[in-house]
C-alpha cells in the first residue's frame, strides 16, 4: 500500500443518486469527529511524525509546526459546521452545476462533494494507518 493513499485515489462513484449524495454529506459531516478520534492520545512528537503525510509546503509554516492540535481541530469543526449547512441546502439540480477547479479544470458540484467525502477519509486514514503501523 502506498502510505500517501491509504484508502486509494479519489474516484467518482459509478452511480450518483440522491441517497449516495446524502451518504457523502454524512461522511463529510463526520470528518471532524473522525479526525479527533484518529489523533486522540497522540503526543506532540507522534503528531510531528505525521508531517510527511501533510501537504509539504503547508506543513513548513510556523503555525502548522507549532500550534497545538486543538487549534486545528477547532478550525476543522468550524469549517465543517458551515460546510454541512451548505451541502444540506443544495437541491438535486445544484449538483450538476459546473465550476472551474484551479488544478482539475471544469468539474461538477457532485465531483466536489464526492472528492471531499474521499478527502476526509483519506486524511483520517493517514493517521489511523500510521498508528497501526507504529502500534500507537
Ligand atoms: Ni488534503
Amino acid at each position: 500500500m502506498d502510505p500517501r493513499y491509504p484508502i486509494g485515489n479519489f474516484a467518482m462513484p459509478a452511480q450518483v443518486s440522491p441517497a449516495r449524495r446524502q451518504q457523502a454529506i454524512e461522511e463529510i459531516a463526520a470528518t471532524p469527529s473522525k479526525m479527533r478520534a484518529a489523533v486522540k492520545g497522540l503526543s506532540d512528537s507522534q503528531l510531528d511524525t505525521l508531517k510527511p503525510y501533510n501537504e509539504a509546503a503547508w506543513a513548513e509554516l510556523a503555525d502548522a509546526k507549532t500550534a497545538p492540535i486543538e487549534a486545528s481541530q477547532t478550525l476543522l469543526d468550524s469549517v465543517h459546521t458551515r460546510w454541512d449547512r451548505l451541502w444540506r441546502s443544495l437541491k438535486p439540480e445544484h449538483f450538476a452545476r459546473t465550476l472551474v477547479h484551479p488544478e482539475h479544470g471544469e468539474r461538477t458540484v457532485d465531483w466536489l462533494l464526492f472528492l471531499y467525502e474521499w478527502h476526509g477519509k483519506h486524511h483520517a486514514a493517514h493517521i489511523t494507518e500510521l498508528r497501526k503501523q507504529k502500534s500507537w
